[in-house]
């Protein structure tokens, strides 16, 4: 390809609306452009990236037993009525009508429609187990859409769906498809977890998220450094600590005019934030419920939902806060509170003397002894753990990373063959519900996170199996015939031996070249110039390197054959050539 002839508008400036990374540069590399909010236009460079991405996704699925389709992103109502999902997702679901005015909905996934295909055409145990997938657009109307890629209201998954006949065989499909991701990820040259998560609203109890460590990411991981534990914060346990014993003292109410926060309070009171009651209202559907953690920790709102079982939890309002308790909420406590559930983190149990808001204005109460001075409905682990804190599995210190989740796996079970009715009849003629498991990978997204890794100071540095070309070719001076000649030369014997490049055949001063192929990240770039002319050397570089290594033309093309064939096809297992150890 020639790059006059190629259409990638690069920016100098980073657009103002990027607020990440691999946004800014994939705006200003000419990768994507932005058509609306969160839905964007993959440009030539952003398009080959895609493919790669989906190639190497393909391939896994397929060795993994999976047949790829391709199911409509229009879908109809009745399904997610069928399901009941259709009043379960409010405006995140894009609706539409069509013109008989009879209702539908672009996919945000397709576990519907899925489900739909398999109790339509698999009736008996010898079609188990089946394994469909497909790489579509989905449509989520997310409220806030940002970060480019990342958050996109229209976005490319692939997403699988394994049918079994027991949760047995969900095991087994489930285990092919992680070690089918593992390969996937490892492939795209990125650095990645698995990790325990949550399964949320979707039910089932097993999932995996595969997060691409990154500073930008919106999810939280801890992992050991000793052993393979890793999970998303949402839902790793947080062990109770002990709290050291001490005599109780009687309960007192202390005037602690404006300490409303605990960091005031527990100052003036010249007592460590242990020993603090933090104390929270929830609406959690139509029940107003209250969560107390101690002073130092954090509530993790999911771990509340799943004890209490809610649909829908958001904190309550102030003036909610004032009508249970009388008090503005710096300094509202447990203690007093009637026809109100009180959820309690395990830590709360062994406080004794601890300090908590006096549901009055401007008062705290000291010596507060739980159980005694207060009733908790239930206890269970309602805290954030936190960096440092044990391994669940090892107790080794505990590290946090923050992730970008690119894949994620989920055993569902019977959620939606028992909804739909999909059913295959075994060997001794008995009907049985079909057990699934759906896997989804965010190919788009996956373009984004390898940017968030990938990149310095002057742009993108593509790991080179995903890189829209695997060399540029910068003729310093292209009126110059000796460095012309010699250019296309090189670019016609890559080109005869599989490599993808571009030859940069602008008329402009090599440093706008240098600058542009820096900030496009090809990983390979060739510089024919005085070398050339002097002592028959061209000079090459990799993106992600300092130093040059000057060849003659055949060592070159030789050189970037092995790098190419050695990280791309064949032996995968090095692909990220950022490992690259020497060459
Ligand atoms: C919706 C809307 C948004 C959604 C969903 C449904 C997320 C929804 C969960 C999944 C689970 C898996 C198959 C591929 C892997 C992920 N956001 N989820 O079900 F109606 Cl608006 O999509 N689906």
């Amino acid at each position: 390809m020639y790059f006059s002839n190629l259409l990638a508008p690069t920016l100098r400036e980073i657009p103002a609306e990027a607020e990440v990374v691999s946004h800014q540069l994939l705006l200003r590399a000419g990768f994507i452009r932005k058509s609306s909010s969160g839905i964007y236009t993959y440009l030539p460079l952003g398009m080959r990236v895609i493919q790669k991405i989906e190639a190497i996704v393909r391939e896994e699925m397929n060795k993994a037993g999976g047949q790829e389709i391709l199911m409509p992103i229009v879908q109809a109502a009745e399904l997610w009525r069928e399901s009941g999902r259709w009043d379960v997702y409010g405006k995140e679901l894009f609706r539409l009508r069509d013109r008989h005015d009879r209702e539908f909905c672009l996919g945000p996934t397709h576990e519907e429609v899925v489900t739909d295909i398999a109790r339509t055409n698999v009736y008996s145990y010898r079609q188990l187990p089946l394994m469909l997938y497909q790489i579509q657009n989905k449509y989520r109307d997310e409220r806030r859409p940002r970060f480019g890629l990342m958050r996109g209201r229209e976005f490319i998954m692939k997403d699988l769906y394994s049918f079994d006949r027991d949760e047995a065989g969900l095991d087994v499909s489930y285990q092919k498809m992680y070690e089918a991701y593992t390969t996937v990820f490892k492939r795209c040259g990125l650095d990645f977890r698995p990790v325990e998560a949550d399964s949320g609203a979707i039910g089932g109890n097993v999932t995996h998220e595969f997060m691409v460590i990154a500073e930008s990411g919106e999810a939280e991981i801890v992992y050991c450094s000793s052993c393979d534990y890793a999970a998303n914060v949402e839902i790793a346990p947080g062990l109770p600590t002990e709290n050291p014993p001490e005599s109780p003292q009687e309960m007192a109410k202390v005037a602690t005019p404006d300490q409303t926060t605990i960091a005031q309070v527990t100052e003036f009171l010249k007592l460590p934030p242990q020993k603090f009651i933090k104390t929270l209202f929830y609406q959690a559907d139509d029940e107003l419920i209250v969560a107390l953690v101690r002073g130092d920790r954090n509530l993790n709102e999911i771990k509340l939902q799943k004890l209490h079982r809610a649909l829908n939890l958001e904190l309550a309002s102030a003036e909610k806060v004032k009508e249970l308790t009388g008090s503005q909420p710096g300094y509202v406590g447990p203690v007093g509170l009637k026809k109100v559930k009180i959820y309690a983190d395990e830590e709360i149990r062994t406080m004794v003397n601890a300090v908590c808001g006096a549901n009055e204005e401007g008062y705290h109460l000291i010596n507060v002894q739980p159980e005694k001075d207060f009733q908790v409905f239930a206890y269970g682990d309602l805290r954030f753990i936190e960096a440092g804190e044990p391994c669940p599995r090892c107790r080794a210190a505990l590290q946090s990373a923050r992730g970008i989740e690119v894949g994620q796996v989920f055993k569902l079970g019977t959620k939606y063959s028992q909804a739909l009715e999909a059913k295959y009849v075994d060997e001794n003629g008995k009907e049985n519900l079909m057990v699934m498991g759906c896997y989804g990978i965010g190919v788009s997204r996956t373009m984004a996170a390898a940017v968030e890794q990938n990149h310095d100071e002057h742009g993108i540095i593509w790991p080179l199996s995903i890189a829209p070309y695997h060399v540029v070719i910068v003729p310093v001076a292209v009126e110059d015939e000796v460095l012309w000649e010699e250019s296309v030369k090189i670019y016609q014997e890559l080109q005869k031996r599989k490599i993808e490049v571009v030859l940069d055949d602008r008329d402009e001063r090599p440093g706008v070249k240098f600058k542009d192929a820096d900030l496009i990240g090809y990983p390979i770039r060739v510089t024919v110039g005085k070398k050339f002319k002097e002592e028959g050397k061209v000079e090459l570089k990799l993106r992600h390197e300092k130093d040059i290594r000057f060849l003659d033309d055949a060592e070159l093309c030789n050189f970037v054959e092995q790098l190419v064939t050695t990280r791309c096809e064949g032996d995968w297992r090095h692909v990220c050539y950022r490992h690259y150890s020497s060459v």
